[in-house]
């Protein structure tokens, strides 16, 4: 019989390979779901959630804010990542300690020691609001990971390949989720269905994704 260290743990099991370079930490921030609750709140008041719009002029379902050096903004003239928040027209909030912490130890985790973002990117979806298959590939070195922890009601999350007419595989993305896309993973095509009705316990019915990059 082989010794399964994770048999008992349903918050921290292995990492859940995907693909080549893109790995599932199941749980991985369950344990600390109300610290990075109660510092997002903070982030929140100094740069709001708000609804982007799209070079064509379309409203974004999701609502967005960024935290760290850089933060990602999308207007008529498209989108980019800019020093300042559009909103305020001061700089975005630093990322917190909590939440760099989390990013890097499940970078590391995953195979990506010394991951090191300079931008989180805060996408809220309430019910209906999804985002279609797109590539990220706004940032400077492709090199560096993506780090992205799940929050709240669960999403059906569409993974594909690095054309868009190639098929998509399809995983559900649960609250204390992180996710990290790197080498190979790193410009797939990739979307979030729309969000179903479902309420969670500390998020009621929306869902938070938390993306850490290495942008600038
Ligand atoms: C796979 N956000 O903001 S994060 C985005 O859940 C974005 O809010 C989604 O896609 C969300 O651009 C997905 C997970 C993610 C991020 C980047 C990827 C998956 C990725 C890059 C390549 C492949
Ligand atoms: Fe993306």
């Amino acid at each position: 019989m082989t010794l399964d260290l994770f048999a008992d743990l349903p918050a921290a099991r292995g990492p859940e390979p995907l693909a080549p370079g893109a790995v599932v930490l199941r749980g991985f921030a369950l344990d600390q779901v109300d610290a990075l609750l109660s510092t997002l709140e903070l982030v929140l008041e100094q740069a709001p959630l708000r609804q982007m719009t799209t070079a064509g002029g379309h409203c974004m379902s999701v609502t967005t804010s960024s935290c760290g050096r850089l933060g990602w903004v999308s207007d008529a003239r498209g989108y980019r990542y800019s020093g300042r928040d559009p909103a305020t027209g001061r700089p975005w909030p630093a990322i917190p300690k909590p939440f760099h912490a989390l990013a890097r130890s499940a970078a590391k985790a995953a195979g990506y020691a010394g991951f090191t973002p300079d931008t989180c990117l805060i996408n809220q979806y309430t019910l209906g609001a999804g985002m279609g298959l797109h590539q990220d590939r706004n940032e400077r070195d492709p090199a560096q990971p993506i780090v992205s922890v799940s929050l709240g009601v669960p999403a059906r999350f569409q993974f594909g390949g690095l054309r868009r007419q190639n098929p998509v595989q399809r995983i559900v993305l649960q609250h204390g989720d992180v996710a990290v896309w790197g080498g190979p993973a790193r410009m797939r095509f990739h979307g979030v269905m729309p969000l179903q009705a479902h309420s969670h316990p500390l998020l009621g019915a929306r869902r938070i994704n938390l993306t850490f990059r290495s942008a600038g």
